[in-house]
């Protein structure tokens, strides 16, 4: 604050209580993306519109995908045998920033809580590649069950929960790995329903539920395990439809989704109640599933039947009318969903776009809000558009700098 004259003390004060809770943020976006499993793409729905905004090539037969905690970055798992390996999608600029090679037939993916470390499991070698994010390799290959599917960390990140799924020789075996995120090592195997696929966590930590999906090739009724994180006890199993897929889970806990592949329907799953309390119908063959980032939508990659190349859609459904009010068209196979909220992120202040705001950029600031820097740019200072930078907008960039760059 020594950068700001003595005289204009109190006003600064003043303005700063007024603008110390402002965040200057464009309007709320989503963005969609969804693994086209036949196009050997990933397409980019703008949430706004329900259109396909762009079209990304990935890898060989891309299943499921993963967004990172600030929604920038896409994760997509390329599951073809010539693949074996994972694309790095930037989302605002929807291009692929590199490739990792992983395990054989690798499946499912998530990312842990700080960000840091990326999972794979691969289906092929009963294994979870763990990938150091900060260097882009794999660092550990841990053994789990047969054919692992989905996977997700605990809130904490203290933990990675493993679904295995069906393998030939047991069609309706299944168990679940917990993995210790310290040693990297299996701490314990719980049996879970019969061919567990897609696993997510509560957001409190309390509860961790897995989508039995019954055997997909013998049509079947599946069900939800809800287990205890703590005890590792299952202590519910909800009856679902034929062959359930995709899991969503909403915010508050209280909800949850799953896809009923066979019977084109979503299951709407009472948490507190454990039952299914309806049923929404969506396309044809619904596979993954995500919520919207404000939790008002739902969003369906309707897959079509298996063994069938053939183009599919995204149904977006509104939790409120609790019924699909679009299908966006999408490329061959649409397989697996993930909805990331794209507004951007404006630091005032930040001129060099490092995340901070630096003292320089302070005197910048300072020096442009008084005129001295006239010629300088600094674009996001200057939040209303209004050409010149005002001891408001100055007080903006104090206030980042002291208190941090907005995140998600
Ligand atoms: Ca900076
Ligand atoms: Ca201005």
């Amino acid at each position: 604050m020594s950068l700001i004259p003595r005289s204009r003390a109190l006003p600064i004060a003043l303005a700063a209580i007024l603008l110390g809770a402002m965040v200057h943020r464009a309007q709320a976006g989503t963005s969609v993306c969804v693994t086209e499993k036949h196009s050997n793409a990933m397409a980019i729905i703008d949430g706004a519109t329900n259109a396909v905004a762009h079209t990304v090539d990935v890898g060989e037969s891309p299943s499921e995908l993963t967004a990172s905690p600030d929604g920038r970055t896409v994760y997509v798992v390329n599951a073809g045998d010539k693949a074996n390996d994972i694309s790095i999608v930037d989302v605002a600029t929807a291009t692929v920033s590199g490739t990792i090679k992983v395990g054989s037939r690798p499946l499912g993916a998530a990312v842990s809580p700080d960000g840091l470390t990326a999972a794979v499991t691969n289906a092929g070698g009963g294994s979870v590649s763990i990938i150091d994010l900060s260097t882009g390799t794999v660092s550990k290959t841990v053994s789990v069950g047969a054919n692992p599917a989905g996977l997700a960390f605990t809130p904490d990140g203290r933990e990675l929960w493993v679904a295995n799924s069906i393998s030939l020789d047991s069609p309706h075996a299944g168990t679940v790995s917990i993995i210790d995120t310290v040693h990297w090592s299996v701490t314990d195997t719980v049996t879970a329903g019969d061919n567990p696929f897609s696993i997510e966590a509560s957001r409190d930590g309390r509860w961790v539920y897995v989508v039995n999906s019954h055997s997909l090739m013998t049509r079947g009724n599946g069900s939800l395990s809800v287990i205890d994180a703590a005890s590792h006890e299952v202590v519910g199993d909800i009856a679902l439809g034929k062959n359930p897929v995709g899991l969503a889970v909403s915010a508050d806990g209280h909800r949850a989704y799953a896809s009923e592949f066979n019977d084109d329907t979503v299951a709407v799953i009472d948490l507190d109640a454990r039952t299914v309390i309806g049923h929404i119908d969506v396309g044809n063959g619904p596979y993954g599933m995500a919520l919207s980032p404000d939790g008002t939508r739902l969003y369906v990659a309707d897959r079509q039947p298996f063994g069938q190349p053939a183009n599919g859609d995204v149904a977006v459904v509104d939790l409120a009318q609790q019924k699909m009010t679009a299908q966006v068209r999408a490329g061959g196979n649409p397989t697996w969903v993930v909805a990331v909220d794209d507004t951007p992120l404006v630091c005032a202040g930040d001129c060099d776009g490092d995340g901070h705001v630096s003292v320089a950029e302070l005197v910048r600031a300072v020096d442009m809000a008084l005129g001295d820097a006239a010629g300088a740019t600094c674009p996001s200072l200057d939040a209303n558009n209004d050409g010149t930078v005002s001891i408001g907008e100055v007080l903006t960039a104090v206030n980042a700098a002291l208190n941090g760059c907005p995140t998600r």
